[in-house]
């Protein structure tokens, strides 16, 4: 029963938290139960005003006589999404969230958490440092703080792994995955799944029942069962810090994690609480936190678009795709993938068999694999109708052409849709570098045209670029962002140029790789040095896996309106006129023997690179791994400066956003344009200067970045605006 009056607001104003009418933590007593409830929208992160709102709860349990048990619960859609994340970086608040923690464990009064939704990070560690643990079947549990570069630090390393065991403990920590509640029953992370869908029913339920079966005051720190055989317990360490070195290429926290584990085992629980908090903040100082955090906010950032705030998406149930080769497939798989019918157009029957197929074929791989049953890839399969008349798309919301690279066909395949499509359909082109302005003129709705730029695989890459021509209307830029998010895409705002944003970049470094080629380094000695950057393939192992004849193609196409005094490298041409296209013919710039995929160096060449070299005469040099960095991001940075200049992208985030998820650059550094802040930029516009000493053409300075130099500030600055 609730005792009316008795809600006490416990936090007092504070200057980071001015609104008093809604405090971060509220409790009530219901009957012998204080109950905690942590409301901070959107997800309850644990800020300073909801950590201090969880230890006044907890003398406010020890303080009141009639409490017999204290139930915590989160308001809105999630228990605790973890620390707040906003703070890391920032000077400390007290109380720290291990105090938070520890405060709850020592409760000399039995305390309960009810989780439901995402329980994660410090929010399972809350729930850890609880005497019991509740879950819904919604509820998501986990310990991601890996992928923000840190390890769980209020005593999540300590505490896991005496209620999962060593091995489980590790691997929830290092995989960052969220577990369903079942599992976690299973994995001993809870004590009990509830029904339905309230926590704080539940939880009070649960409660009235510890307190009538006298089940005291059960502390996860005195749990040392799992943790008794050490030399089993040191030998699971083991195998696990060498898969990790392994697998996770330089990253700092997840080899943290298991030191933090390890002393566990050695230090008595204060202690190893101590050394998990010394380790925490080793992360939280590291680049790696800095680059990890960019990238979880920019990429919630990047669909924050003008045309989203000023108009409501279309309908989307019907979606059409013109073309079922490699792209035209991939992307209706992406869309049958999200639910939704797809109407396949090809000019014949044989056409529409090979596409049918192309789909058939991704779904085979799954049945074949296990990860999908036939029944699953027929229903699928059902969704999928095809023809050879345009007719068929007369009811599609959206239409996506994926046809050949070239203008005419392109306008020809829009004239057929302006003809048949319904008004109000969205019209959208899959083009990768054709002027999308040029298409949209060419029908009778400009204003319904759009460019999907989607990657290749399409149903696997995550990018897709949103290209926004001059007349399109903002909700049909809005309804493509609503399409990227059925379809689990992260979607970055392009202007249209040539390449949009990650293609006309890409343009920019590829050169200047080839040039560094030219003047002295190997392919093998510039990828090198780009994975040891944190790439997982160099450009040249890339080059090589997507088909040396494409870039040839391309290159072919536009030598006619090179600028004829720019810098040109024709090893690329000598390596494709020998038919050597990468793995697909056995070798490229690297040997593939046998189908290998691992390329191994090539002598022959090497020849080739030298006789390059001799032909434009040119004495090699030598480059670093540090040199062949500094050039090559130099190059990447420049011209993500003159993207975001030129309107192209909307923020330096958006760049960096298209670059992680599109291109393959490391995570853990956040993006170029985030590395360059870190780098800074007065040195990135030094080294520009630099290089322009020896082609002036190539290296011109973006006038953004000069202007942010000049002005003392970062590309950051500019994402806030
Ligand atoms: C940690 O806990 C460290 C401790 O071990 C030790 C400390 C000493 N903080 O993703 P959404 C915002 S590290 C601040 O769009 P969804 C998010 O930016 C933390 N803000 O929703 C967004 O803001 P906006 C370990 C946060 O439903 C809004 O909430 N925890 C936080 O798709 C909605 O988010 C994690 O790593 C946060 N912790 O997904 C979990 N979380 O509306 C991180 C979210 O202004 N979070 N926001 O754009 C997630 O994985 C997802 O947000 C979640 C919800 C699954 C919870």
């Amino acid at each position: 029963m609730r005792i009316p009056g008795s809600t006490v607001h416990l936090l007092t104003p504070k200057p980071m938290n001015p609104s008093p009418t809604a405090p971060a933590v509220h409790t009530q007593i219901e009957g012998d139960v204080l109950l905690v409830t942590i409301d901070h929208p959107p997800v309850n992160a644990l800020n300073v005003d909801v950590r201090r709102g969880l230890l006044d709860a907890v003398r406010q349990a020890e303080a009141t006589p009639q409490v017999r048990a204290v139930l915590i619960v989160g308001a809105g859609r999630a228990f605790i999404a973890g620390a707040d994340i906003r703070e890391f970086g920032k000077p400390p608040l007290a109380p720290s969230l291990p105090e938070v923690c520890n405060g709850i464990e020592a409760c000399s009064k039995p305390v309960v958490a009810a989780l439901h939704g995402p329980a994660l990070g410090g929010g399972l560690e809350i729930a850890m440092s609880a005497h019991y643990r509740l879950a819904l079947a919604d509820a998501k549990l986990g310990l991601p703080e890996v992928q923000l570069g840190l390890l769980p630090g209020s005593g999540g390393t300590q505490r896991a792994p005496r209620l999962m065991g060593i091995r489980p403990a590790v691997e929830l920590m290092l995989s960052g995955r969220h577990m369903g509640a079942q599992e976690a029953l299973d994995a001993g992370l809870i004590d009990r799944l509830a029904e339905g869908s309230d926590a704080r029913a539940a939880g009070l339920a649960w409660v009235q029942e510890l307190l009538a079966s006298h089940s005291g005051v059960r502390r996860t720190r005195d749990m040392n069962t799992l943790l008794q055989n050490k030399a089993d317990a040191l030998a699971v360490l083991q195998a696990l810090r060498e898969e990790t070195a392994k697998k996770s290429r330089g990253l700092f926290s997840p080899l943290k994690v298991i030191e933090a584990v390890q002393a566990g085992l050695d230090l008595p629980f204060d202690e190893a609480l101590q050394f998990e908090r010394q380790l925490f903040l080793q992360c939280i100082d590291s680049p790696q936190r800095a680059g990890l955090i960019h990238a979880f906010f920019a990429e919630r950032e990047v669909v924050k678009i003008p045309e989203a705030r000023a108009a409501q998406p279309r309908a989307l149930a019907r979606v059409g795709v013109v073309g079922g080769g490699t792209m035209g497939a991939g992307i209706a798989v992406s869309v049958l993938d999200a639910g939704l019918p797809v109407t396949m157009v090809e000019r014949d029957e044989a056409s529409i068999a090979r596409g049918q197929a192309n789909v058939e074929k991704v779904y085979d791989a799954l049945v074949a694999k296990g990860r999908m049953t036939p029944e699953a890839k027929a229903a699928v399969m059902a969704r999928l109708s095809t023809s050879t008349q345009y007719e068929a798309l007369a009811q599609a919301d959206l239409v996506i052409e994926a046809v050949f690279e070239d203008m005419a066909v392109k306008q020809a395949v829009f004239a057929q849709l302006d003809r048949v499509c319904k008004p109000g359909a969205v019209l959208a082109t899959n083009t990768s570098y054709l002027d999308i302005d040029a298409i949209a003129a060419s029908t009778s709705r400009p204003q319904d045209v759009i460019g999907l730029h989607f990657f290749s695989p399409a149903n696997i890459m995550k990018l897709l670029e949103i290209v926004v021509p001059a007349q399109v209307a903002p909700d049909v830029v809005a309804t493509a962002f609503e399409l990227a998010r059925k379809l689990k895409k992260v979607a970055v705002r392009a202007g249209v140029c040539d390449g949009f944003i990650g293609n006309r970049i890409l343009a920019v470094y590829r050169a200047a790789a080839d040039h560094m080629m030219e003047d002295g380094a190997s392919p093998y000695d510039i990828d090198a040095a780009l994975r040891e950057f944190g790439y997982p393939m160099g450009p040249f192992q890339v080059s090589d896996l997507a088909g040396g004849d494409i870039g040839w193609a391309t290159r072919k196409r536009r030598a006619a309106t090179r600028d004829p005094k720019a810098r040109y490298v024709q090893i690329a041409d000598r390596i494709c006129e020998r038919g050597w296209f990468g793995q697909k013919t056995g070798r490229g710039y690297y040997l593939y023997p046998q189908g290998e995929r691992t390329g191994q160096p090539d002598p022959e060449v090497l020849a080739i690179v030298d006789a390059e070299r001799q032909r434009a005469g040119i004495t090699p040099r030598h480059f670093s791994a540090e040199d062949i960095v500094r050039r090559y991001m130099a190059a990447m940075v420049n011209e993500g400066a003159n993207v975001v200049d030129q309107g192209i992208a909307l923020r330096p985030l958006d760049v960096d956003v298209t670059f992680l998820y599109g291109y393959g650059f490391p995570r853990h550094r956040g993006g170029p344009m985030q590395y360059a802040d870190r780098v800074g930029l007065d040195k990135v516009l030094g080294d520009i200067r630099t290089f322009a000493k020896e082609d002036p053409l190539f290296w011109r300075a973006s006038p953004l970045l000069e202007r942010l130099v000049a002005q003392g500030k970062n590309f950051d600055s500019l994402n806030h605006l």
